[in-house]
């Protein structure tokens, strides 16, 4: 894959690839859920989460995926609405769920403990495996509550192109809520794709040798984010390496680039236990410095699986990133 290719800068992106056909009928229902947690006074987080797809034909037999089972954004996306926020889940579709993730068909088959009771033939009872009981009851209960409450809309996507132009249009909508709207973008999105002008219409034939694809850079969409999209929104990014070395100096570069609030940098094979927070060191009275080091600051935040299994390193980054989006919204008040 060459990346090399002529550079799309999000108005031309927009301009020259199609909207997803539901995408109206999508962003009004974004907008009343909106709407309706403005009135509740509560704060909305737009989680995003899964991987993108690049289709290579029109009629899309073929197509390159991105990395991510939805594990960091599903569970996250449950801390966030245990914390109070209400959740506008943005993932890939069949990627895991908030609650259905605790269930999932290849690690914990839902059917597996449920049993028959076959007491009386005319009222046969399903029940559900004593061990499990305590933690069904527990999912179940917060699940209940967030139907009730409202608490939580699902948005979903599957190539690069439906999420650019989801993540567009919903994050316009949550500019109504200024610095009440959080941000958590832990989808992995591709870098490359593939203009519908340059696609293959029918199923790209073999028989002629190698195959050479030539992909376009994805726009950087943070930057028009935090520009024009939404200009007082918390925003979070993440950042996936698999050399380590990389982690910091890539986050903090995103940082100088887009200016916005953390990046969150995770290594592939450390995810599930360790993470590090990069954003802008608050400026002190001296003023700024031009030096890294000191202009930006990192905070690890690392647990141990050995000592507790069923700890998710999610709980602490949430519960990190509630207190600073708390920070934020108290700072504009002040000023
Ligand atoms: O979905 P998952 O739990 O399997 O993986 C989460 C993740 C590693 C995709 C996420 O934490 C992340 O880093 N997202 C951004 C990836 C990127 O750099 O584009």
């Amino acid at each position: 894959m060459d990346s090399s290719g002529s550079d799309f800068s999000a108005e031309r992106y927009f301009a020259t690839q199609p909207p997803p056909p539901s995408l109206d009928e999508d962003i009004a229902r974004v907008r009343t859920f909106i709407r309706h947690q403005l009135q509740a006074g509560r704060k909305v987080v737009l989680v995003t989460s899964g991987g993108t797809t690049v289709p290579l034909e029109l009629n899309v037999v073929r197509f390159l995926d991105n990395f991510s089972a939805g594990t960091r954004g599903a569970t996250s996306a449950e801390y966030f609405l245990k914390a109070g926020y209400a959740v506008i889940f943005m993932h890939r579709q069949f990627s895991l769920q908030p609650f259905s993730r605790h269930y999932s068909h290849s690690t914990h088959p839902f059917l597996d403990f449920l049993e028959i009771d076959p007491s009386g033939s005319n009222n046969i009872q399903i029940t559900v495996t004593p061990s499990e009981r305590d933690q069904l009851l527990e999912v179940l209960t917060a699940y209940k509550e967030v139907h009730r409450l409202g608490t939580m809309h699902t948005l979903n996507f599957v190539t690069v192109n439906d999420y650019l132009w989801l993540l567009r249009a919903v994050s316009k909508e949550l500019s109504v809520l200024g610095r009440n709207a959080l941000f958590y973008l832990a989808a992995a999105v591709s870098d490359f794709f593939l203009p519908r002008q340059k696609m293959s219409e029918h199923k790209i034939q073999s028989g002629k040798g190698s195959l050479h694809i030539e992909m376009d850079q994805v726009p950087k969409i943070l930057k028009p984010l935090v520009d024009e999209w939404t200009r007082e929104g918390f925003i979070v990014s993440f950042k996936l390496e698999t050399d380590p070395a990389l982690l910091i100096p890539k986050a903090r570069t995103a940082l100088e680039t887009y200016g916005h609030q953390v990046v969150i940098g995770n290594d592939l094979h450390r995810r599930k236990f360790e993470v590090v927070f990069v954003s802008p060191r608050e400026p002190c009275s001296s003023g700024k410095t031009n030096d890294a080091e000191s202009t930006f600051v990192e905070t690890w935040i690392r647990i141990d699986l050995a000592k507790d299994p069923k700890k998710e390193i999610e709980e602490d980054i949430v519960q990190e990133l509630v207190n600073r989006h708390h920070s934020w919204i108290q700072q504009s008040k002040q000023s």
